[in-house]
């Protein structure tokens, strides 16, 4: 009923876009059995005949929105509503998508009560077209029922207990266990659109780009929607500039000068250089414009060796971060002024690299990673993934959220890795042939970047998946979830652990997290865990490591993590997890000047 989402939508002279973002009306089902709103077919009338509403905004996460604590711990189906007018020029026959960037975690959307899709998956857009459901000269209602539910065959996956003993629990009880370490926020977490193509139109574009000494190479194929018409591609400079020219569907353009796009360093200002591909759908008939996308990209190649990550054929060291989608009372919902102080504060601190921990992050966030130079290992939601969720249900939703995140962010430069997974059971016999087929459904869907996973805790001669990853990489936590405080081991456990894991494998090594939780004004001296300045002194122990094996086989370091987060409650959270290097309302602990010194020091070098 929905389609993988291809291109993200722009506007041109041929398409428009409207956005429904906004206060929407809001209901969440509280019956035992949570579907009340099923039964009375609350889409059938207007939300607010059905029973009290309460305003929610879009996007956002709904949990932090109020006072009520039922509502941040909410598992079942929730309700939202809007009512909006569709200009009378666009009953002219063009299509209307509806889109939504994501909700979490399954959808069902309802146009004037009429069902319009499903979706199922928290971080990934969907759309159908929908012109035939509106309504000329009237209000149009959009209904949209979401259940965060998590069961053993989502992503990530998550099981329901419930308490039957009356004695101890009140009737109905029951709770949600999440296998991963952050909050389940949930809701229309990004922009829902309405967006317009022509009724022939530029559905998709793949480009994929190579360069030698004399000349760099675009190769694009684009799908259109139309019997006869043709398309004319140009390539633009930065400067908007037409560079290159070719016709047809598919086909190469030369450029034989040309910038490539390098990721973000403070002492050279030529990276992130972005091109845009134009597409123009002529007619064939009559010679006229039917419709126009422009597609940035960029020019860059991403390569592997036993010992280094080539970003356009030169040494890559990833200066990076380990992040999240979280903030203070929006949970997970897009916040642009949060995203551009993100994109301030990482580049103040030097890094040039992130990992999109531990789901797919909103196109807003990876348009400014494409257009800033920051190296991303575009991760999919599988956190988490024990035994009992490597079955064939989970195998195949697991390679269709593989194909839709390719289909999503395959055209973008700063995309150099897909990551299958945070730290699933690696060394189950059966996380080896699960885990190829998803590997390999990744390349299938996209042979121009690197796959990986995220290893967790888990030893080297156990290891069923990393044969089939082209790079590793590592979290690890030592002096903290083992020998807590003792700072005197990390050097010596660190180097013995990823030593065996590169020479078993023979493969380039990437330590893909390690923290400390650090509550923001705890001091001490000598230093003890939990405090500023503790965080600073077991940072500084692993970058003595880092320094020795960056000369060998460490092509990375990330820290864990970017700020802190919101998680479930637990004797180890106290009010979410610390190890954030600026605390969630995004200031510093002393922490991030030592990485500040660090990522800029070592990004001159490169
Ligand atoms: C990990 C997980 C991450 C957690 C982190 C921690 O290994 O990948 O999701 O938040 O450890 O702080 O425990």
């Amino acid at each position: 009923q929905w389609c993988e989402c291809l291109l993200q939508p722009k506007e041109s002279e041929h398409r428009e876009i409207k956005d429904l973002s906004g206060m929407w009306k809001f209901r969440a089902d509280y019956s035992p059995s949570r579907d009340k709103g099923f039964q009375e077919k609350w889409y059938q009338s207007p939300l607010s005949q059905t029973g009290e509403i309460i305003p929610m905004p879009v996007p956002s996460s709904y949990n932090d929105i109020t006072a009520d604590g039922a509502l941040r711990d909410f598992v079942g189906w929730v309700w939202y509503e809007t009512d909006f007018y569709v200009s009378k020029d666009w009953f002219d026959g063009r299509n209307i998508f509806l889109r939504f960037g994501s909700a979490h975690y399954n959808t069902i959307v309802w146009v004037n009560t009429v069902e319009v899709m499903r979706h199922s998956g928290g971080h990934l857009p969907f759309e159908a077209e929908v012109s035939k459901y509106f309504l000329h000269g009237a209000t149009n209602r959009l209904t949209v029922a979401v259940n965060n539910t998590l069961t053993p065959t989502t992503l990530p996956p998550g099981t329901i207990t419930y308490k039957n003993d009356t004695s101890r629990y009140p009737e109905g009880y029951f709770t949600q266990n999440i296998q991963m370490d952050f909050f389940n926020y949930a809701g229309i977490h990004r922009p829902v659109l309405l967006y317009t193509t022509p009724s022939q139109y530029i559905s998709d574009v793949t480009i994929v780009t190579r360069f030698n000494e004399t000349a760099a190479y675009i190769h694009y194929n684009v799908e259109a929607q139309s019997t006869s018409a043709v398309v004319v591609t140009r390539v633009l400079n930065a400067d908007g500039k037409a560079v290159g020219f070719e016709k047809g569907l598919s086909g190469v353009i030369v450029l034989t000068n040309y910038s490539l796009w390098w990721p973000y360093t403070m002492s050279n200002t030529t990276y992130a250089y972005l091109y845009t591909l134009e597409l123009t759908l002529i007619s064939s008939s009559e010679g006229s414009v039917i419709d126009i996308y422009r597609q940035p990209f960029g020019i860059r190649t991403v390569n592997v060796t036993n010992k280094q990550l080539l970003i356009n054929n030169k040494p890559f060291y990833c200066l990076g971060l380990g992040r999240h989608e979280d903030s203070d009372i929006r949970g997970k919902g897009v916040d642009l002024p949060l995203i551009a102080r993100d994109y301030s504060l990482m580049r103040w601190l030097g890094a040039n690299c992130f990992r999109t921990s531990h789901y797919p992050y909103a196109e807003e966030i990876m348009d400014e990673a494409d257009r800033f130079g920051f190296v991303v290992i575009d991760e999919c939601p599988g956190v988490g993934i024990k035994s009992n969720n490597l079955g064939n249900v989970s195998l195949e939703h697991h390679k269709s959220v593989m194909r839709e995140l390719v289909a999503r962010d395959k055209n973008r430069p700063s995309v150099v890795m897909w990551s299958v997974a945070n730290e699933p059971v690696s060394a189950d016999t059966n996380a080896g042939p699960y885990f190829k087929e998803v590997i390999s459904t990744t390349r299938q869907a996209d042979s121009t970047r690197l796959v990986t996973f995220v290893i967790g805790p888990s030893d080297y001669w156990k290891d069923q998946v990393v044969p089939y990853v082209d790079i590793i990489c590592v979290n690890h936590y030592y002096a903290w979830y083992s020998d807590m405080g003792h700072i005197e081991v990390i050097g010596l456990q660190i180097k013995q652990d990823l030593d065996m894991w590169h020479k078993t494998f023979n493969k380039s090594v990437i330590l893909s997290e390690y923290g400390a939780d650090t509550i923001s004004g705890f001091h001490s001296l000598p230093t003890t865990s939990f405090t500023e300045d503790f965080q600073v002194d077991y940072l500084k122990a692993h970058h003595t490591v880092f320094d020795v094996l960056r000369n060998d086989y460490l092509v990375g370091e990330m820290v864990w993590n970017f700020a802190d987060f919101m998680t479930v409650q637990g004797v180890n959270r106290p009010y979410g997890n610390h190890k954030g290097i600026f605390t969630r309302q995004r200031q510093p602990k002393p922490a991030a000047f030592t990485i500040r010194n660090r990522y800029v020091s070592l990004g001159t070098q490169h």
